[in-house]
């Protein structure tokens, strides 16, 4: 194994486990028939080149070492997306009170809206990783945000690239205004959110009620139909 293999190994548990507890708690949510305020969560390892990349904007040595650890904080990176702007601060309070994890910092980027446009709330945690030497912290980030806000997001990051950051002034201006829509669009569906809640309520549990039942104990667990 290389040794940047070796030093993203605990980011890559670290994701991995975080997207399991995560997936947990909306697990939970539907088992207890509450809709959950996740709507679905995504993780990745940051990718040797964008260490790269952000190695040279930050004047450091590319090389993984506990500085590189210290000053990029979101080496691993999990996504946390919700269908309304009031889950936000739900999904914020159920990580403020775990105790698997310790939140360093939050950065609010739906109240202070970047100039781009963006819009997500962040947070940097301390996350602890079993390894085969022991204990070790590491930092991760997590971005919660609604679909919309996330829509916007994957457009832009996408468009950045082909841009190199620099975006003629027409693309730059129709980002922010299509930001704008995106957050336009947030509002209105909070305005309609119960009516929503219910419809998707009343959906699932058609969907559970016609659901072929199925036998307990049968060796084969046989469909019994009615
Ligand atoms: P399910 O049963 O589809 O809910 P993974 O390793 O596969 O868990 P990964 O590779 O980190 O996840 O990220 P990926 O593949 O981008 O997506 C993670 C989960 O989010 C997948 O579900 C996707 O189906 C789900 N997902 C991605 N985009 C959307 C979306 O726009 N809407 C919804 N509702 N879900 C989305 P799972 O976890 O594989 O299981
Ligand atoms: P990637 O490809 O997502 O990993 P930093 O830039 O990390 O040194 P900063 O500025 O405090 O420090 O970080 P910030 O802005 O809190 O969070 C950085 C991450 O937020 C980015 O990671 C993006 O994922 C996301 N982000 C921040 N601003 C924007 C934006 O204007 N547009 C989009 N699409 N995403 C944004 P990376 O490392 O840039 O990239």
């Amino acid at each position: 194994m290389g040794q940047w293999d070796r030093f993203l190994q605990p980011y890559k548990q670290a994701v991995d486990e975080l997207k399991i507890k995560l997936k947990g708690i909306r697990a939970q949510f539907e088992k207890s028939n509450t809709t959950s305020p996740i709507e679905f969560v995504t993780g990745r390892v940051k990718p040797l080149a964008s260490i790269y990349d952000k190695t040279l904007e930050k004047g450091l040595v590319f090389e993984p070492s506990d500085t590189l650890a210290h000053e990029l904080q979101d080496i691993a990176g999990v996504r946390i997306m919700c269908q309304f702007v009031d889950d936000i601060p739900t999904v914020i309070e159920l990580l403020r009170q775990r105790n698997d994890l310790h939140i360093i910092e939050e950065k609010d980027y739906i109240t202070n809206v970047k100039k781009s446009g963006y819009r997500s709330y962040h947070m940097i945690i301390e996350y602890p990783v079993g390894t085969i030497q022991g204990e070790k912290v590491i930092l991760a980030e997590i971005q919660i945000r609604t679909l919309a806000m996330n829509f916007w997001a994957s457009i832009e990051h996408s468009l950045n690239y082909k841009y190199k950051g620099v975006f003629p002034k027409e693309i730059k201006n129709r980002l922010q205004s299509a930001a704008e829509a995106a957050f336009k669009l947030d509002e209105e569906m909070s305005e309609i959110r119960e009516e929503i809640r219910e419809a998707q309520q009343y959906f699932t549990e058609y969907k559970e009620a016609s659901k072929p039942k199925v036998r307990q104990n049968h060796p084969k667990g046989d469909r019994e139909y009615q």
